[in-house]
């Protein structure tokens, strides 16, 4: 595909490249180079390719003064560079050949590299596919977010229980980024404001500390363009001269001290997944970064323009959830304070320059601050933050006068109990467009929590479904898949996957039928290759691979998928010679460090794997595997493998769900419920070629109105009740029998709230109806072929390609 590309490097001259990088940058011979070696040599060729690009996409941005937009992000989940840069750069082939006189394949040179994992999850990993989606459609754009020093932690599994290493993944240095020692910024945090005499002088914010923000960038390629993005990340450092004193004076100790306080900003990841981190490092990692980026937004437009009250003009910024919301009221400090602007005008600027996406409507996962601890950590902001808070009010008293409730429920205060700042709010607010990440997700932010400013902005609010991008999801997972219908349909589905629709008639062909499944089997080996090693568990690669990977969440309902594999084994030990069709069930995901009951989950998914994996009546038709670590280069062996994609959340709960496109793209079958992103890739499969089941929305709630009594459902289905009493009584912890009653009496009589047993049957019924497609291979391939053919929508170019026009208001390449 790639046409655009700079002069190709003959392979000759690329080996030499790599031999003299193996050299005078690793500091090797090249014959004695290991995989790891050849893997910094290749990544320093394509590194001075995507230096090349990065400088060409800068100077024609700045000469044409383009209008960018601007990803504010506290998570960018990237996973590894190489065999993504080199497909971009066009310079696989010769890379691989370099490998190969090394005596070496380019895929275990690739697998030497570190996942850069600076993100949790899918919020994160959406950023990463929207980097790789706005370069490859050619969009002025950067990202902006935290270098951590340790990303999301590495997850070993021992004795049934996760345990968390730490992930140092930029201790050895790494080659993809490019330190910008002329860029950095001042964030200061603390102290007090004084307010002058004179109303024209400007507040003075007596700050307490201040830290510096150093640029690190990495170079985004697009592909099929030469055009790249810039993902920029913030390293905090404490400014020079303040240690330098207590140094002179030879304490040491008190120096290290007072540096460690403001460099631990950027040191950690919090591995947290939609639950608001009540910490204060964790405030001073959102103002750190958001700030660092708004100054460098006004610098480079001060820089271009000269001025600012054009700054609407040139720049979008964007808020991915609401981590970087206290944007809003930085960008009206630098305006105001520093730069001396109208307090009306600046606020019209920041509104028409800041939109905003939401991600959760779990009321759990909602960010509020405490005011003292804003007063504590951001005074200035604080006072900005109530005159936003009460011009907003002052309005929204005169669209409803006399509606008190109405203004408590809209101010950016929450008055009961501790006063809180609501940073959704503070987005909302301040931002001239606000999305969820799937239809039903923003129908249901319009209805539930944001139904108050709906009724005051209509127009305000719009949805735009995530996607992800088919570059690293279809063309570098499943390299299989990729040449088969580059051969059948052509190539263009890399950066058109709409075109994926011409693949339907393909599925009335036999032979073609045959071929699609000869890949999903050679993907099912190498994904049970990765099983055995990090397992050591074998499976049948001609078992269902049954696959539910994601964040452990209740919401998510692992523990329902668990139900069922207990049901099924239950019912193979009573019918042991019936013609059972082989199952492997498929987990992966991390469970935040201190979610008690995820965690205790994973366990149990251990645990059951344990017996029933040795069970020998079962001859081997049922296995249950953890595989560890989850992360994106795990995901890229586990997607193209699964048969069957788990998509099993609580109708309501899951905002959109991107792991369900991976998976439908790489040809499983869902097994799913009425939420999110599922109801828009049945919409797009049909109806016949997905597994939907169990209470939808509307039903979720009239349940539980209408007093969901979990226990009457246990007492009145044998099948179910036989699946608790075994994990409640020790079934799958002999040595502890106890294990799971805390587990088991938290659905019988904790409530069960995410409605575990309401969906019980309706899910086993489903999958059921998996069995029996399975037992017919030519339908089960028929049905796989029309999932790829359907997905075109759900790439990440069609979603950016929406922001663009309707948000960011920027022209594309399409
Ligand atoms: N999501 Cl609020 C996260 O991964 N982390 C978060 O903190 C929040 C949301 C997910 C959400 O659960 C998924 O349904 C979405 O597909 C994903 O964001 C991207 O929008």
């Amino acid at each position: 595909m790639n046409t655009s590309t700079a002069a190709p490097t003959a392979p000759d001259r690329f080996g030499a490249q790599v031999d003299r990088h193996l050299l005078s940058t690793v500091g090797v011979t090249p014959a004695d180079a290991s995989h790891s070696d050849i893997m910094h040599a290749v990544a320093q060729v394509a590194r001075e390719a995507l230096s090349r690009r990065w400088v060409a996409s800068d100077a024609t941005d700045r000469k044409a003064r383009a209008r960018r937009v601007c990803y504010l992000s506290m998570e960018f989940l990237i996973g590894r560079t190489l065999g993504n840069a080199l497909a971009a750069l066009g310079m696989e082939g010769e890379a691989a050949a370099a490998a190969r006189q090394h005596a070496a394949s380019l895929e275990d040179v690739a697998a030497t590299e570190l996942d850069a994992a600076l993100g949790n999850g899918g919020l994160g990993r959406l950023a990463a596919c929207f980097l790789d989606s706005m370069a490859t459609l050619g969009l002025p754009s950067f990202g902006y977010g935290i270098r951590y020093e340790y990303g999301m932690f590495a997850q070993a599994i021992a004795g049934g229980r996760q345990v968390e290493h730490p992930d140092p993944w930029v201790e050895d240095g790494t080659p993809w980024e490019f330190p910008r020692q002329a860029v950095a910024y001042p964030v200061r945090f603390g102290g007090w404001v004084e307010h002058p005499e004179s109303p024209a002088a400007a507040p003075v914010w007596r700050h307490a500390g201040q830290v510096s923000a150093k640029a690190y960038d990495m170079v985004i390629p697009g592909h099929g363009t030469d055009r790249v993005s810039t993902l920029r990340l913030w390293k905090a450092v404490a400014p020079a001269q303040i240690d330098l004193h207590a140094f002179n004076s030879g304490d040491y100790q008190r120096a290290a001290e007072y540096k460690n306080q403001f460099e631990n900003i950027s040191w950690v990841l919090y591995p947290n997944d939609s639950t608001p981190a009540g910490r204060e490092l964790r405030l001073r990692q959102e103002y750190f970064f958001t700030s660092a980026s708004i100054q460098d937004i006004v610098a480079r437009h001060l820089a271009e323009h000269g001025r600012l009250d054009n700054l609407a003009e040139q720049v979008a910024i964007h808020l991915n959830d609401t981590h970087p919301a206290i944007g809003v009221a930085e960008l009206m400090r630098l305006l105001v304070d520093e730069q001396r602007m109208a307090w009306a005008e600046a606020w019209a600027i920041t509104q028409q320059v800041f939109s905003y996406t939401n991600h959760t409507l779990m009321p759990e996962a909602l960010e509020t601050w405490p005011v003292s601890l804003i007063q504590h950590v951001l005074p200035r902001h604080l006072e900005i933050i109530f005159r936003i808070n009460h011009d907003f009010l002052v309005m929204a008293a005169e669209a409803r006068p006399g509606d008190d409730a109405f203004l408590r429920r809209l101010s950016l205060i929450d008055e009961g109990g501790e006063r809180r700042v609501r940073m959704a709010h503070l987005a909302v607010v301040g931002s001239h467009k606000v999305n969820g990440v799937s239809a039903l997700h923003s129908k249901l932010l319009v209805e539930t929590i944001f139904a108050d400013f709906a009724r005051l902005w209509p127009e305000r609010f719009i949805n735009i479904t995530n996607g992800v991008t088919p570059r690293r999801w279809l063309a570098q997972a499943n390299p299989g898949l990729a040449g088969l219908l580059d051969r059948t349909i052509g190539d263009g589905w890399r950066l058109h996957l709409e075109q994926l629709a011409k693949l339907a008639p393909h599925a009335e062909n036999a032979a073609f039928r045959q071929e699609f499944l000869a890949v999903k089997r050679a993907n099912k080996v190498r994904l049970a290759d990765h099983i055995r090693t990090a397992t050591r568990i074998v499976v049948d690669p001609d078992s269902l691979f049954d696959v539910q990977v994601k964040r452990i969440h209740e919401y998510k309902r692992q523990l329902l998928n668990v139900l069922q594999i207990v049901a099924r084994y239950q019912a193979m030990l009573a019918d042991p010679e019936a013609d059972w069709v082989a199952r492997t069930a498929i987990f992966a995901g991390k469970a935040a460090s201190s979610y008690a009951m995820a965690k205790n989950i994973i366990r149990l998914i251990n645990d059951v794997g344990a017996v029933v994996n040795h069970d020998p009546r079962l001859r081997g038709r049922l296995k249950v595997v953890f595989v560890p670590n989850y992360g994106v280069s795990v995901a890229e062996v586990i997607m193209p493998g699964a048969d069957v994609s788990e998509q099993i959340s609580t109708a309501g709960t899951e905002a959109s769900g991107t792991g369900n496109m991976k998976l439908a793209m790489n040809g499983a079958l869902t097994v799913g419920t009425d939420d999110g992103a599922n109801i828009e890739i049945r919409e797009n499969v049909g109806d016949d070629n997905i597994f939907i089941f169990g209470l939808k929305t509307p039903e979720v709630e009239a349940t539980r109105a209408a007093g969901y009594q979990p226990l009457r459902l246990y007492e009145g289905n044998p099948k179910l009740k036989a699946v608790l009493d075994a994990i409640a009584g020790g079934a799958f912890s002999p040595d502890e029998p106890a294990r799971y009653r805390g587990l088991v009496d938290s659905l019988l009589w904790g409530g069960d709230h995410y409605l575990l047993l309401a969906d019980f049957d309706a899910y086993c019924e489903a999958q059921a109806r998996v069995d029996t497609l399975y037992r017919d291979r030519d339908a089960w391939a028929r049905k796989a072929i029309a999932n790829v053919a359907g997905m075109g929508t759900f790439s990440s170019d069609r979603t950016i390609a929406e922001y663009a026009r309707e948000v960011w208001k920027l022209p594309t390449d399409r």
